[in-house]
């Protein structure tokens, strides 16, 4: 069994599991080569064959456990039809919605318009690289794919009042998305993906209502992707009471964010932990990198726990560092 299967199914606590959010990316000169050549980055990960090799190339590089398949969590949007654009140094653009229209967008018309992701992941987990690693498929949760849908931009400086005005809408559009993440997460797994992983990027945003809008819907999720057999990770960053969220939402592993006490935790929930080094750690030094990786393995010795960070790896991060922070890994004892 592979290494990171292993852990989350088994708890095995002997070896760590290495790999990070957006290990796919910027911070690598592979993919800042292609991405030049590719200024549309829906098209790009439109395009199996370079997506696919994007997704093997930190693991060519590094060797993580696990590859992430270079995609979006906006695919969702686009793939009801929402317009989504990135632009360079604003993040996504997204169209208005068309409640009536994104009514009617029926499973076979969603997954015709984005199943070349559904081709990335089939091309890339049949690659020899992935032999005894697993091939991580994600969607965003329904209420973090809510507010891009909504706010149609990053919600970095919050979200207005304006936004939670039409409850109506919300709980509609809830409902749709909850229907198409279950068959974005069945189509991926189809396709190959062995691990899933839930990005909750916006849940801290939330004071109220965090039962109706994320326990729920993600409870919905969990439970489905349970059903397929397949180990689930959440990642609802910045959420105030992870306990609470383990204890209703009871997915497979949870990936902390990088304000989460691990020793607090650690005495908190029993499901394997991922995730929590603050990717800003990475900006300092070797020195640094040690003290502050070691602490978490130490912490989380006698614990089911997979490495990664409690957020995306930052594009300044020096490939040097990256190389420091497996040593580290794979050599602890
Ligand atoms: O080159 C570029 O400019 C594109 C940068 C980029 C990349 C590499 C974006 C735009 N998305 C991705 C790929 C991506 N996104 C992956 C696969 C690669 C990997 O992880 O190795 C994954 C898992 C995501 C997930 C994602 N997209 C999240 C959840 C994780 C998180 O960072 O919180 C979110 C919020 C997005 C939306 C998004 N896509 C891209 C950007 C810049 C953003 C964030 C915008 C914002 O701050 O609101």
């Amino acid at each position: 069994m592979s290494p990171l299967t292993n852990c989350i199914k088994n708890k095995d606590t002997k070896s760590n599991p290495i790999w990070l959010m957006r290990q796919a990316g910027r911070y690598l000169p592979e993919f800042r080569e292609i991405r030049k050549e590719n200024q549309d980055f829906i098209r790009l990960c439109l395009n199996s064959d370079l997506a696919s090799e994007i997704t093997l190339q930190p693991i060519k590089r590094f060797g993580f456990d696990g590859a992430v398949i270079f995609s979006d969590i906006l695919m969702l949007p686009y793939g009801l039809g929402q317009k989504v654009e990135f632009e360079k140094n604003f993040g996504p653009k997204l169209g208005d919605i068309d409640l009536e229209r994104i009514k009617n967008v029926d499973e076979v018309s969603f997954t015709e318009k984005i199943y070349k992701v559904y081709k990335a992941i089939e091309k890339t987990s049949k690659d020899p690289l992935m032999s005894n690693r697993d091939m991580i498929g994600f969607v965003g949760a329904p209420w973090t794919i809510l507010v891009y849908m909504i706010n149609k931009s990053s919600p970095k400086k919050g979200l207005s009042s304006e936004f939670f005005k039409d409850d109506f809408l919300i709980n509609r559009l809830l409902g749709i998305i909850e229907k198409f993440l279950k068959l974005h997460i069945k189509n991926q797994v189809e396709a190959g993906a062995q691990v899933i992983q839930i990005f909750d990027s916006w849940a801290g945003l939330l004071e109220d209502k965090i039962p109706e809008y994320i326990y729920i819907p993600t409870l919905n999720i969990v439970d489905y992707v349970k059903k397929l057999g397949v180990p689930i990770i959440c990642f609802p960053r910045g959420i105030k009471d992870y306990k609470n969220f383990c204890e209703i939402v009871k997915p497979d592993a949870v990936n902390i964010d990088y304000n989460v006490d691990p020793k607090k935790i650690l005495n908190e929930i029993k499901i394997p932990i991922q995730g929590g080094l603050d990717p800003k750690i990475l900006l300092t030094d070797q020195k640094t990198l040690k003290i502050e990786v070691e602490k978490y393995l130490g912490i989380f010795k006698d614990h089911p726990y997979i490495f990664n960070l409690g957020h995306g790896i930052l594009p300044e991060t020096k490939i040097e560092m990256v190389e420091e922070l497996i040593k580290i890994v794979r050599n602890f004892k």
